[in-house]
């Protein structure tokens, strides 16, 4: 095991017999969701992967060692913390780690962490991508280059319309990722089932995902795997009111100059607050929802490989 890895002894174990396990990120504990419900939901999160038969590992930086599986203490922690905890992408990797720091996980430092412990499959809210703009700002998140270089399959609600789609999806084909849609055509707008564009392909059983990782993972050339689930149909929002909130939140980041890292917890913020208790709400579920297929998947995946 690297020498900067710690796993909990559940994930240790869970690997060692080539049980199912399910990597979780921590950004969206500590900058996504307010406490408590952020660490209600990340507690509820990993009850639904084990209630479907994998093994939840929550992976943060936590004094300067990378962890894959926290402890309810360690949860509690970045959930109380908040925005306090910095936000870790690739980048702060080595920074955190030099400084004995901590750091919740973005999904690309995530991605990172889950495939030095060895896990593939990886259930998160949304990802994200090519920011509105970003042919000026050149703000497109470390989550796409680390989609485009690192073996995990990233089971998420598609991608927010905070960023620009359409650019997001061209990116990820100029750098080989696969957008398999669970169960759709289209890919989901994380508080929306369509954001009016399509996926590559769809897929109605997690044993054709898995199939379709394990060709990936053959190929040894690196890589992920996007898997879209679409928020459930009764907890989705209208797209025409989703649509004029988050026109404001961007007006609001673009008032406010903020810029760098900050512009997406800025705009995850605006959003929820603009929206109230509903957002958050749908927020969780679909969070529920996609732990529930990567558990499925990632017993698929050791039904494949068994
Ligand atoms: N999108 C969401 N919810 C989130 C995030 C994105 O709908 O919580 C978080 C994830 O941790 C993601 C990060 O990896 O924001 C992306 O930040 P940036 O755009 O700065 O790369
Ligand atoms: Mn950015």
């Amino acid at each position: 095991m690297p020498a900067l890895l710690d796993l909990a002894p559940t994930v240790a174990a869970a690997l060692a017999a080539r049980q199912p396990v399910v990597a979780l990120e921590s950004t969206i504990i500590s900058h996504g969701m307010p406490w408590p419900q952020n660490v209600e939901t990340a507690l509820a999160v990993e009850a639904e992967v084990r209630a479907h038969g994998a093994v939840p590992a929550t992976v943060a930086i936590v004094d300067g060692r990378l962890k894959a599986g926290l402890s309810a203490g360690e949860i509690e922690r970045l959930g109380r913390a908040g925005t306090a905890v910095a936000k870790a992408s690739r980048r702060d990797v080595p920074v955190l780690v030099a400084r004995g720091g901590t750091g919740a996980t973005t999904v690309a430092a995530t991605m990172l962490i889950a495939a030095l412990a060895g896990i593939r499959v990886f259930a998160t809210g949304g990802i994200g991508g090519v920011h509105r703009g970003a042919e000026t700002s050149f703000d497109v998140s470390a989550d796409l280059q680390e989609l485009a270089r690192t073996p995990v399959a990233v089971v998420c609600a598609g991608v927010k319309s905070i960023l620009d789609i359409g650019l997001t999806l061209e990116y990820l084909e100029t750098h080989g990722v696969p957008v398999i849609g669970y169960g759709t055509d289209r890919l989901p707008a994380f508080f929306c089932r369509d954001s009016g564009f399509s996926v590559d392909a769809r897929f109605d059983t997690p044993a054709e995902i898995a199939r379709a990782m394990q060709a990936q993972w053959a190929l040894g050339s690196g890589g992920g795997m996007v898997v879209a689930n679409p928020i459930p149909a009764e907890h989705a929002l209208p797209r025409d009111v989703m649509d004029g909130v988050i026109e404001r939140a961007l007006a609001d980041a673009a008032a406010a100059g903020v810029s760098g890292k900050a512009v997406t917890p800025f705009l995850l913020a605006r959003v929820s607050a603009l929206t109230g208790g509903e957002s958050l709400a749908g927020n969780i579920q679909l969070v529920l929802n996609n732990a529930r297929l990567a558990a499925q998947l990632a017993v698929a995946c050791a039904a494949l490989a068994a």
